[in-house]
């Protein structure tokens, strides 16, 4: 009866299995849909969007049964119901490729206004097709100038402002509103819009956006922006009304200089047009015209970048944005009609947006102030939530620092008054936060609040703003040191990042500095996703250059001096270059190689015999110069030189990828060519520098560019390493050496030399400011020393990014992930371990294909290593060991594994070529000392 039992169990689980089995058998499992869609330079479904003819991308997932790709199919409709097999606009069909990058769209044209849907599957290494990914979409902006049907309005400011600090006019922040009337039933609202000046738009008493100072800061000249945004919800049918806040911002506030290609004298102005489509099919559309109306009689009533901001709360207009609002008093506006030579396009990358919001972490009281210290330097705005008096005025100061008896450092904000007020209507608490104004600070200084209340640290919060970008990576390791200053390099990012590439982001500056740009783009692309925003930086850099090939110092120009400087101008090769290798999209090269070669160009005109005479920064704020000089001692027509040669091979290989033979000759010429010079000029027989000044920076340019004939590198090694030694074991480098020391010194196998110049923690080094309390990078290697104070110098910067371009070598070589081919296709896994300085790092990175991470840690004589590589790549893994025992991967002697191709070993290393997927070694390590 019990065996009966049982058997009858058995019976019946087994006829389960085969009834499970016969449905799971026959239902065939697709592979799991790709993952992270994005449409050219890095956008998830986008409204707006400027490219009528974009690229695709997707990562595959990480799943064992997938390697790499054979095939795609992208398909892309009118509407999403008819994806996959009715798509209107583009079907690709099955494309048998790896390729799962940067597909170019080469369907049915779009135009402006067009919403486009799109998925795609991809098939695996077996053939195996995937799932349909989930439908994306993206709806273009208005594209071209003739789309607008609206005029650029607003207040005559410039009749009755006032002239300002640099004779600047300093234009009262305007109020502009429209109402108007819907009949009928709305199906979809969109609001194109966009300032000479910046703006903040609200609908029906509602906010349309939380972006910060739109549309940002373009060649105004060439090329406004323009915002797109759905209000479908926020129309109704019946009255409406718009409003819009509107400052000078960029276009006609204050500019260090203040000599820009177009006219900042003008009133601010806006454009905007709404366009209604209705559910019976047909349209409405509201425009800024002679109808709206304006005042200057509102809450804020001085805004301005560098200075801040006066709000006056007695002045607020309850409603003013909303139907229930008598705008009587309210002046008609002045109309200007479109400029045919301005291009309006859609924002190229993403607006600038609060991002982070950092608490007060220690509040002193001083009499009848209060100090709110956020241990951070950041850039943004303070919210505060402050008790105040009727009729007070509460001033808001910041600092970067305080002096060593606890005062504010405001020197080095230089004439930028970085203040804000606030003028209280009522007793009770306020709640403020300035529009159109930034500042760089880590201190928030209050006074004029109710001092009858004690201070708390609720009352102010540090809101980080910058261009909305996601981060890309993170390094972590065993110092405490080197991670402040990875934090350094990412706050100085963040700081820097505003709609732009800045120099710095608190004094009477705030520009696009090329050289500053060209220094560290490279090291933002590991920690944060800033493919978009440099690519629209470039464009401005395009439209910036002169006739005659000439880059401005900043972009766009503040300078209006037709003079370009070697080593800035040069960010036109190497960005696109770097872009090209960390995301493998040809796009990059093809849209600025035109630019490149007239770069070219004013580098000749620029030079004699091949030698570069361009005026120059030179290697700026190099510690110790001899004559005393911000340029260090480098001589300026070497550095030319250098980078005459350097910017000509970085258009040869560019050429080369567009498969531009031609081109690719041409300028590997030139590039011999002006090498040879530059070697024959400025380097003696033996490989030393010759007849100019000898300097570390010297022999990073020509070892860096490989400018010197064999038998000459291994000399001015030597001399490299002697110039070191003379300076101590110090590095003795500006803005144009420090980011070529990590490179030239890991080439030359000096990589105890690059740790040790990493971890001095003595003047001039990257730990002497953490040393000195530094939460950024500084502009100067000495901005502050905690026995003298302050560097006595007023363009002294706290938030300055050029010095944290160590970050790639952070990335690239302590970590140790880098792209052996373009975009990541193939990895390189080689980090440089050196256990006097660390004994673990780590990194993980989001490469185009997903994440790749490293870490190694060493102890116990062993060193482990654990890496993921994405699927469709491959990667070279070099894995660090000491002696001839062979290295475990996941536990297994690696002559044990067949899949896993040996490429070469030594007593130091192991390099193995490896499929996706996940790997940890073991490997013998002794400790190096
Ligand atoms: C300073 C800027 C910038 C640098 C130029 C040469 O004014 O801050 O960092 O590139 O000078």
């Amino acid at each position: 009866m019990h065996y009966k039992l049982i058997s009858k169990h058995i019976v019946q689980a087994f006829i389960c299995m085969v009834v499970i089995c016969h449905t799971a058998c026959n239902e065939k499992h697709n592979l799991t849909a790709a993952q992270n869609l994005i449409i050219s330079e890095g956008f998830k479904n986008p409204l707006g969007f400027y490219d009528n003819e974009p690229t695709f991308s997707w990562k595959l997932p990480v799943d064992e049964a997938i390697t790499a790709q054979s095939a795609y199919r992208i398909v892309v409709a009118s509407r999403p119901d008819l994806l996959p097999d009715q798509a209107d606009f583009w079907d690709s069909k099955k494309q048998l490729t790896d390729q799962s990058n940067w597909v170019k769209y080469q369907g049915a044209p779009l135009n402006s206004r067009q919403k486009a849907y799109w998925q795609i599957k991809y098939w695996n290494q077996a053939d195996q097709d995937s799932d349909w990914s989930e439908i994306q979409n993206f709806e273009l902006g208005l594209l071209e100038n003739s789309d607008w049907q609206a005029k650029w309005i607003g207040l005559n400011t410039a009749k009755d402002s006032i002239r300002g600090r640099d004779n600047v006019l300093i234009h009262k922040p305007q109020y502009l509103r429209k109402q108007f009337k819907l009949t009928n039933t709305i199906s979809s609202a969109r609001l194109h819009i966009t300032a000479k000046g910046v703006f903040d738009v609200s609908v029906n008493g509602k906010n349309v956006s939380t972006d910060v100072m739109s549309p940002g800061f373009t060649t105004y000249d060439k090329r406004i922006e323009t915002l797109t945004y759905d209000v479908t919800n926020l129309i109704k049918t019946d009255q409406n009304t718009i409003g819009v806040e509107l400052a000078s911002g960029w276009y006609s506030g204050r500019l260090l200089w203040g000599k820009t290609p177009w006219d900042n004298s003008i009133s601010p102005k806006i454009l905007c047009q709404l366009e209604i489509n209705m559910k019976d099919g047909s349209k409405e559309i509201i425009i800024s015209d002679d109808s709206w109306k304006g005042t200057t009689k509102g809450p804020i009533q001085f805004s301005e970048i560098y200075d801040g901001e006066i709000y006056n709360a007695n002045l607020e207009m309850p409603n003013w944005t909303t139907n229930e609002f008598a705008d009587d008093k309210w002046h008609s506006i002045e109309t200007m009609n479109l400029d045919h030579h301005i291009a309006l396009e859609p924002k190229r990358h993403t607006t600038v947006k609060e991002k982070i919001a950092l608490n007060p972490k220690e509040i002193t009281k001083k009499d009848d102030t209060v100090i709110f210290d956020l241990k951070q330097n950041m850039v943004g705005v303070p919210l505060v939530n402050v008790p105040m008096k009727k009729g007070d005025t509460l001033k808001i100061r910041f600092a970067e620092m305080l002096s060593p008896e606890g005062n504010f450092y405001t020197k080095n904000y230089r004439s930028a008054k970085s203040t804000d007020y606030y003028i209280a209507a009522k007793d009770g608490e306020i709640e403020y936060m300035p529009k159109f104004t930034f500042h760089g600070f880590r201190y928030i200084e209050l006074s004029g609040f109710d001092t009858s209340k004690q201070p708390n640290k609720d009352w102010v919060k540090g809101i980080v703003q910058y261009s909305d970008f996601d981060d890309n990576g993170t390094f972590t390791s065993s110092s405490d040191k080197l991670n402040q200053l990875q934090n350094n390099i990412v706050w100085g990012l963040r700081g820097n990042f505003f709609d732009i590439p800045t120099d710095c982001p608190q004094r009477d500056e705030r520009l696009g500095w090329t050289g500053d740009a060209q220094v560290f783009g490279p090291t933002s692309m590991f920690n944060a996703d800033v493919y978009k925003f440099w690519a629209s930086w470039l464009q401005s850099v395009q439209e910036a250059q002169f006739e005659n090939g000439g880059i401005p110092w900043t972009v766009p120009d503040a300078r209006g001096n037709k003079i370009g400087s070697s080593g800035w101008g040069d960010v036109c090769t190497i960005i696109p270059w770097k872009i090209y290798m960390r995301t493998g999209d040809k796009s990059i090269l093809e849209d600025n190689f035109e630019m490149m070669e007239e770069w070219l160009k004013y580098h000749k005109l620029k030079s004699k015999d091949n030698i570069s005479n361009m005026m120059s920064f030179s290697d700026w704020l190099q510690p110790y110069p001899e004559n005393g000089d911000n340029r260090g001692d480098t001589s300026l027509n070497l550095i030319g030189t250098a980078f005459y040669a350097h910017s000509a091979k970085l258009a040869s290989k560019s050429a080369a990828v567009l498969g531009r033979i031609e081109e690719q000759k041409k300028y590997e010429e030139i590039y011999k060519t002006v090498a040879k010079s530059f070697e024959n000029t400025f380097f003696d027989e033996s490989g030393k520098v010759k007849g100019v000044s000898s300097t570390q920076t010297s022999y990073l340019l020509a070892l860096a560019f490989n400018l010197l004939s064999e038998d000459k590198i291994v000399n001015a090694k030597k001399y490299l390493m002697e110039e070191i030694s003379k300076a101590d074991d110090h590095l003795r480098t500006g803005f144009l050496g420090t980011p070529l020391l990590s490179k030239v010194l890991d080439e030359t196998g000096e990589i105890d030399m690059m740790y040790k110049l990493l971890f001095n923690e003595t003047y001039p080094s990257w730990f002497y400011s953490i040393n000195q309390g530094a939460t950024t990078i500084w502009e100067r290697w000495n901005s502050y020393n905690k026995e003298e104070g302050f560097n006595p110098q007023n363009m002294n910067s706290l938030n300055h990014y050029a010095y944290g371009a160590i970050g790639e070598w952070m990335y690239e070589r302590i970590a140790g992930i880098s792209p052996l081919k373009a975009g990541y296709k193939v990895i390189k896994i080689a980090p440089l371990p050196n256990s006097d300085y660390l004994t673990n790092a780590s990194a993980t990175l989001q490469t185009p294909f997903g994440t790749v991470s490293n870490s190694w840690e060493i102890s116990n004589n062993q060193l482990k290593m654990e890496t993921q590589i994405p699927p469709n790549t491959t990667a070279n893994i070099t894995v660090p060991k000491s002696g001839n025992n062979d290295i475990l991967i996941n536990n297994q002697p690696l002559k044990e594994i067949k899949k896993i191709k040996l490429l070469s070993t030594t007593d130091n290393y192991v390099e193995i070529e490896v499929q996706p997927g996940t790997y940890k070694f073991t490997a013998p390590y002794k400790l190096d000392k």
